[in-house]
C-alpha cells in the first residue's frame, strides 16, 4: 500500500451553517498519485482543514468514517496547534527562511514545540495504518520531522520525502536554531527528493557541515543506513491544460475576456498572494514599462490574479495593503475613461476560468523572488493551442532550469522586467512558436504522473540497494 502524507488531505471539511460539507481538491499531487491509487491500494493521511473546536465528538467520528470511504485518514488539530504549527513554525519560520527571507523569519520556541508535537501526532496516525511492505511518501515543509519519527516507530518502513519549496544554501539554513533536529528528521527517509539538483546540493552541504556525516553526490551515510538524495522536477497534468480549449465553458470565458479587453494585448500573472512571488516588483516594472513606452498605453491590459493565502500571517496582510496601493497608483497615473491599466482579481478562480485566462494571454509574467518550482509557468505554456505566447520567467524559480526558452529575468531588476515586457509584446508569432516548442514537449513528456512514478521507483531502487 502507498501511504501519502501531507499537511492537508485532498478532501477538506467545511462547516456551512449547521452542516458539514466535504470538498475535494484536484491538486497536482492528487493527480500525480492517481495512477498508483488505481493499481494498488493507497491511503492518505493529513489534516481535513477544520479545527477541533468547530466540530463535536460525534461529528469527529462521522468525519473519520466518511473520509475512510475515500481512503483518507484525518489528523485532527486544535486551533492552538493550527496557530503555532501551521501559521507559526511552518509559515513564519520555515517558509520565509527557505525562501531567503531571513528578516521575515520568526524564531519562537512555542512554534517549535507545537511543530514537534503535531509531527508526532502525524507519526502516530501513520503508525496506526502502516503494515510491513507498505511505502510511505511524506510531503513538504510542514512535516520535516516526520520521516525520522516514523522510522523510530517502524524501523523497517520504506520512507520517501519530497520538499516542494527550495532547500536554501547552508549560509541561510544554519541560521535556524533547530537545524540539527530538522536534518535528523529528514534523514529518517530512504530517499529525500527536491525539485532541482541545486536544492539537493544545499541539503548535502548542510548535512555534512552541521551533522558531520559522510556525503557524496546523491548519497548520505548515517549510522548503518544510506539515504539517497535526488532531483525530481515536478510536472503538471499537461493533458488537462492542453485540452482545456475544447471545453465550451473555457471557450465562452476566452471570448468574454477578449471582448472586455477590446482586443488589447493581454499580460497575465497568477499566484497566491505571497511575498515570495515578487508581485510588488512586477507591478513596479509594469509601471516603468508604461512610463517609458507611451505608445503602449491603452494598447495593453495587465490581468493580475492573486489568490488569497495565509491571511492570518502579518507579512501577508502587509503585502495585500501594499499591492492594493500600488495598483491604485498606476490606475490613477495612467488610467483613462476607457482603459484600466491593471485588472486585479483577488480571489481563486474555477479551473475553466483560469485556463481561459492562460489561453487569452499574450504574455505571462512569472517573476517570483524565489520559488521551489512554479507550476503556473508550465500550465501557461501547456494551455496554448498554437504554441504561441511568451513566458517571462524569473531565474529564481526552479522551473527556469527546464524552461530556458522563456525570457529569463532577475525578479529584483525592475528595469530588466520592464524591458522583457516590451520584448515579449514585440516578439513575432513565429519566434514565439520556435521558442516554446522544446519547452512544450518537455512539459508534455514530464507530467506529474511521471514525476510521481520516477520518485517512487527511485525510492524502491534505493531501498533494494541499501538492503543488498
Ligand atoms: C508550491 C511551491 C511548487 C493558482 N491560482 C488559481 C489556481 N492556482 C493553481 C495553479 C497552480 C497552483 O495553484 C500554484 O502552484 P505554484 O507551483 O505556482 O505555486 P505554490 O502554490 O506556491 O506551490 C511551488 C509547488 O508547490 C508544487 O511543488 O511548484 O514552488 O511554492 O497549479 O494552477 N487554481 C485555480 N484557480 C486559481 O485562481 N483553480
Amino acid at each position: 500500500m502507498l501511504i501519502t502524507i501531507s499537511n492537508r488531505l485532498p478532501v477538506s471539511v467545511v462547516r456551512r451553517e449547521q452542516s458539514l460539507h466535504f470538498e475535494s481538491s484536484v491538486g497536482g499531487l492528487a493527480t500525480g498519485l492517481a495512477q498508483y491509487v488505481k493499481s494498488e491500494p493507497s491511503a492518505w493521511v493529513g489534516w481535513p482543514g477544520i479545527p477541533l473546536s468547530r466540530i463535536s465528538d460525534g461529528e469527529r467520528a462521522g468525519i473519520r468514517e466518511r473520509l475512510k470511504q475515500e481512503s483518507c485518514h484525518p489528523v485532527f488539530l486544535t486551533g492552538y496547534e493550527v496557530e503555532n504549527f501551521y501559521y507559526g513554525f511552518a509559515n513564519r519560520t520555515i517558509w520565509p527562511l527557505f525562501h531567503y527571507f531571513p528578516l521575515h523569519t520568526t524564531y519562537n520556541k512555542t512554534f517549535w514545540a507545537v511543530y514537534e508535537k503535531v509531527n508526532a501526532k502525524f507519526a502516530d496516525a501513520v503508525a496506526e495504518i502502516l503494515r510491513p511492505g507498505d511505502t510511505v511518501w511524506v510531503h513538504d515543509y510542514h512535516l520535516l520531522l516526520l520521516p525520522e519519527m516514523i522510522r523510530r516507530r517502524r524501523p523497517e518502513a520504506s520512507i520517501g520525502f519530497f520538499l516542494h519549496i527550495p532547500f536554501p544554501s547552508y549560509e541561510l539554513f544554519r541560521l535556524l536554531p533547530w537545524r540539527e533536529e530538522i536534518l535528523r528528521g529528514l534523514l529518517g527517509a530512504d530517499l529525500v527528493g527536491f525539485h532541482t539538483e541545486s536544492y539537493g546540493r544545499h541539503f548535502l552541504e548542510s548535512v555534512s557541515a552541521i551533522l558531520g556525516h559522510e556525503t557524496r553526490p546523491g548519497k548520505i551515510r548515517t549510522g548503518n543506513r544510506t539515504v539517497a538524495v535526488g532531483a525530481f522536477p515536478m510536472g503538471i497534468d499537461s493533458k488537462r491544460f492542453s485540452s482545456a480549449g475544447s471545453l465550451p465553458r473555457v471557450r465562452r470565458e476566452v471570448e468574454k475576456i477578449e471582448k472586455r479587453s477590446l482586443d488589447r494585448k493581454i499580460i497575465l500573472s497568477v499566484d497566491r498572494l505571497d511575498y515570495t512571488k515578487g508581485i510588488p516588483q512586477r507591478i513596479e516594472a509594469y509601471d516603468l514599462f508604461l512610463e517609458r513606452n507611451p505608445e503602449w498605453r491603452e494598447k495593453v491590459t495587465f490581468i493580475l490574479i492573486a489568490v488569497p493565502s495565509r491571511t492570518a500571517v502579518p507579512a501577508y496582510a502587509q503585502l495585500k495593503k501594499s499591492v492594493d496601493e500600488s495598483i491604485g497608483r498606476i490606475s490613477g497615473r495612467f488610467g483613462t475613461i476607457g482603459w484600466v491599466p491593471i485588472w486585479y482579481l483577488y480571489r481563486a478562480l474555477p479551473f475553466e476560468t483560469l485556463a481561459a485566462h492562460y489561453r487569452a494571454a499574450d504574455v505571462c509574467l512569472v517573476t517570483p523572488l524565489r520559488d521551489g518550482m512554479n507550476l503556473v509557468a508550465k500550465e501557461y505554456l501547456a494551455c496554448r493551442d498554437e504554441g504561441d505566447g511568451v513566458l517571462v520567467l524569473s531565474e529564481m524559480a526552479g522551473s527556469a532550469e527546464e524552461l530556458s526558452g522563456s525570457i529569463l529575468v532577475n525578479p529584483n531588476n525592475t528595469d530588466e522586467i520592464a524591458e522583457a515586457i516590451k520584448e515579449a509584446l514585440c516578439l513575432s508569432p513565429e519566434e514565439q512558436v520556435r521558442r516554446n516548442g522544446p519547452m512544450r514537449r518537455r512539459i508534455a513528456g514530464h507530467t506529474v504522473v511521471r514525476w510521481a512514478g520516477d520518485f517512487l521507483r527511485e525510492l524502491s531502487r534505493s531501498r533494494k540497494e541499501t538492503k543488498a
